[in-house]
């Protein structure tokens, strides 16, 4: 990625993250870790990867995106403001009884969420249907599918697995946001993973691991995942749960939690400080 491109795409995903803590303060409830942890790819995933129309979100050509992981939707709802499917205003009443933005995404109620989710393990079967759909109606669009790294803990990811490689969803691209944590705590004390590349090798699909707030890697994997042919391809993320606000980072009680009045301003300042950094 050229320089100014890559400062643009870090500038974008600052102010997910600036939406997100934003949201969750005003909900006064919310999931800020895994959204901060998810937001640099779900940025990328908007401003660069897929190709959708904002004017016309569901063009039935459009790339899709399940955010399987469906709690960190204030990652998504902030690249979707961001991207101009509805005001950033919106993102303040995140949550609030009869607004467009609940606490899990609605793919009914708000535009560009091509999937409805919250209860884990289900996104990966959603996108399976979605990329066959494509097979067999000769389209080329893509499917994305985020999920979290305790998500896999569920036997339903498996299963869908095995159907990806099964019919050969070479159009189908899951990324694992790995964090290490889950609302119980270390995803390896509470149900160990690992080897989590073997395993999605085992279930026939390509494995490709990187740095997921390094946007170079990103681009990357997501190019690779392109000239895949007659497999699915999985995108095992490392990532830093609560990334870019430091009382976040890495600590499991952030997972499901709102900032308080002084928490809140900490963060925002922080996240502040950095896009005045990236603007400078
Ligand atoms: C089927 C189901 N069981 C339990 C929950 C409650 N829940 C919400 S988030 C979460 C932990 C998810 O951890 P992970 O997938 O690692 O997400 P992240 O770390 O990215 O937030 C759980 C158990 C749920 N949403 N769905
Ligand atoms: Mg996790």
């Amino acid at each position: 990625m050229e320089n100014q491109e890559l400062l643009e795409m870090e500038k974008n995903a600052c102010k997910v993250r600036l939406y997100t803590i934003e949201g969750v303060f005003n909900a006064k409830s919310g999931h800020p870790g895994g959204s901060l942890s998810a937001a640099d790819i779900i940025t990328y995933l908007y401003f660069r990867e897929m190709k959708v129309d904002v004017a016309n979100p569901k063009a039935a050509d459009r790339d899709r995106f399940v955010l399987s992981k469906g709690h960190c939707c204030p990652a998504l709802y902030g690249a979707l403001a961001l991207k101009g499917y509805f005001s950033g205003e919106e993102i303040k009443s995140l949550r609030h009884i009869g607004a467009m933005l609940q606490g899990h995404p609605d793919m009914k109620g708000t535009p560009g969420v091509d999937m409805s989710s919250g209860s884990l393990g289900q996104g990966v079967s959603a996108a399976c249907g979605m990329a066959l759909a494509a097979k067999y109606d000769g389209s080329d669009y893509r499917v994305y599918a985020m999920l979290g790294d305790g998500e896999c803990e569920e036997g339903q990811v498996w299963e869908a697995a095995m159907f990806a490689s099964h019919y050969k969803l070479d159009n189908l691209c899951v990324i694992v946001d790995f964090n290490g944590l889950q609302i119980d705590g270390h995803v390896n004390e509470v149900a160990g993973l690992e080897p989590l590349d073997k395993k999605f090798e085992g279930f026939g699909f390509e494995v490709l691991t990187i740095d997921g707030h390094n946007f170079d890697e990103i681009e990357a994997a997501l190019n690779k995942a392109k000239t895949v042919k007659g497999k699915p391809t999985v995108i095992i993320a490392k990532t830093i749960k609560g990334k870019g606000v430091s009382f976040m980072e890495n600590q499991v009680g952030w997972h499901g939690k709102a900032p308080n009045a002084d928490e809140y301003k900490i963060a925002i300042d922080e996240l502040t400080a950095q896009l005045r950094a990236l603007e400078a």
